[in-house]
C-alpha cells in the first residue's frame, strides 16, 4: 500500500548459523524430519558448514537444548524436531505442552527464532504422512519458516 512501509522476510540464507535438535524418541519419523529440514535450508542456498545438528533424548528435553543454543548467540534461527504420539494416558499432554510452551518461551526470551518442526499426532501412521508421505514434510515446512523468520528479525533490527 502506498506510503506505508512494510516488511517480511525473504526465503535467503541470510547469515550466521542454523541449528536443529531433534529427538530420538520416534527415530524413524524424526530422521525423515531431519532430511527434509536439512534439505529445505540446503535447496536455499545455506552451506553445510553453516548447519549444526543436535540430538536430545526426547521432545521434553528440546526446550531447554534451545535455550542453550539461542543463547550462544551463534544461530540465526533454530529448527526443533520432534514426535510426540497420543498414548492411553496424559504422559502426552504433559510432554507435548511443556515442550511447545518452551519453545515458545526460549523465542520470546531470547528473540532468536525458533522454528516448530515437533509433530503431536495420534497415530505413527499420522506421523509419517507429515514427515514425507501423504501430507508434506514438516521438517522442511520448519526450515522455510527458520529461513524466513531469520530474515525478517535481521530486517526489523535494521529497519
Ligand atoms: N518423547 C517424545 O519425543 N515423544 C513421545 O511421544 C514421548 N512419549 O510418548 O512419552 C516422549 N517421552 C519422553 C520425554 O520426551 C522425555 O524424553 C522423558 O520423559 C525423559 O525426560
Amino acid at each position: 500500500m502506498k506510503g506505508i512501509l512494510e516488511l517480511d522476510g525473504a526465503l535467503v540464507a541470510g547469515e550466521g548459523n542454523f541449528g536443529i535438535v531433534v529427538s530420538r524418541f520416534n527415530d524413524i519419523v524424526g530422521d525423515r524430519l531431519l532430511g527434509g529440514a536439512v534439505d529445505g535450508l540446503r535447496r536455499h542456498g545455506v552451506a553445510a558448514e553453516r548447519i549444526r545438528v543436535v540430538r536430545v533424548p526426547g521432545a521434553f528435553e528440546l526446550p531447554v537444548t534451545v535455550k542453550v543454543m539461542a543463547e550462544s548467540g551463534q544461530y540465526g534461527a533454530l529448527i526443533a524436531l520432534g514426535v510426540i504420539i497420543r498414548g492411553a494416558t496424559p504422559h502426552f499432554d504433559f510432554v507435548a505442552g511443556a515442550c511447545v510452551n518452551g519453545l515458545n518461551q526460549v523465542a520470546l526470551d531470547s528473540r532468536v527464532p525458533v522454528a516448530l518442526g515437533v509433530l503431536t499426532v495420534d497415530t505413527l501412521e499420522q506421523a509419517m504422512d507429515r514427515a514425507g508421505a501423504k501430507a508434506g514434510n514438516k521438517g522442511m515446512e520448519a526450515a522455510l519458516c527458520a529461513l524466513e523468520m531469520a530474515d525478517l528479525l535481521r530486517r526489523l533490527r535494521h529497519a
